[in-house]
């Protein structure tokens, strides 16, 4: 079923953190703009983390004059510090005003081309939120193997925490209703925002609903950051979210 197949006009906010990404970011977003999204409009929301590589002052001149796209609305912010991806998420969801909002690298491994897909399942009510599985077929890439492997522990102690089924907790791309992913209080400033938000969505009894994307892995030459201390604090984070016992109600 196509994603407008309910209801027309709705938005989808894309949430787009960007540090040091002078090489990609641009491509990227020519690639979210000219994606068909079947008659949803579009919202996109940038965020500089305090980039030092020229980056922010290309999003600067992208503030003064965004490009005239049919239906688009663009927003630029900006982090006087770097912060990291979720605290960069936190500043985005802030800013979507959109039905629907989803995360999107500022790199070229994940492909705009799967939005119907990811959509899908939110427009007919099947789901309030969507991850994209780069897991769930084989054809897609993987990139290095330690990567793979440490994806895959990852998301098997997260789903043992939370009594999930997912294939791929770490995913990019995720994507929720915006009052969903609003009212969800986040507070991990790095890459420990993947657990956390997977965790504090599933003690809510949120259903997520996987579907397979495409994935075509950067190199560390290419400008990939994530390294294994970020895979330690994963850890950490799938214990300290995922074990915290559901908030009680208060006692008569
Ligand atoms: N590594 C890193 N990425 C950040 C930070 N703040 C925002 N981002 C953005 O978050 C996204 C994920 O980072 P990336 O390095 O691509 O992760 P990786 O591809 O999994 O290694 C990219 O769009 C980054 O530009 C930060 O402090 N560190
Ligand atoms: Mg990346």
């Amino acid at each position: 079923m196509s994603p407008c197949a309910s209801k027309t006009h709705r938005t989808l906010s894309v949430v787009i953190p960007v540090y040091n990404e002078r090489d990609t970011w641009r491509n990227l977003m020519d690639r979210v703009l000219a994606v068909d999204l079947h008659g949803w409009n579009r919202q996109l929301v940038l965020v500089d983390d305090g980039s030092t590589d020229g980056t922010r002052e290309q999003l600067r001149e992208l503030e003064e004059s965004p490009p005239a796209e049919n239906g688009t609305a663009f927003k630029v912010v900006f982090h006087e510090q770097n912060a990291g991806k979720g605290a960069a998420l936190r500043t985005g969801f802030a800013a979507a005003e959109g039905d629907v909002v989803i995360i999107q690298d500022a790199d070229l491994e994940y492909d705009p081309n799967d939005y119907p897909r990811l959509l899908a399942p939110l427009a007919t009510g099947q789901a309030d939120v969507v991850y994209g599985s780069r897991f769930a077929v084989r054809s897609s890439g993987r990139g290095y193997i330690k990567n793979y492997l440490a994806n895959r522990f990852l998301t098997g102690l997260s789903n043992l925490t939370t009594g999930a089924t997912l294939t791929d907790m770490e995913t990019c791309y995720k994507v929720f209703r915006r009052e969903v992913i609003q009212s969800v209080l986040l507070e991990q400033n790095r890459f420990g925002f993947e657990p956390e938000v997977t965790a504090k969505l599933s003690k809510r009894g949120i259903r997520i609903h996987e579907v397979p994307i495409s994935y075509d892995p950067r190199t560390h030459a290419a400008g990939k950051k994530i390294g294994w201390r970020d895979g330690l604090k994963a850890i950490w984070c799938i214990l300290k979210y995922g074990l915290r016992r559901r908030a009680k109600p208060p006692r008569e």
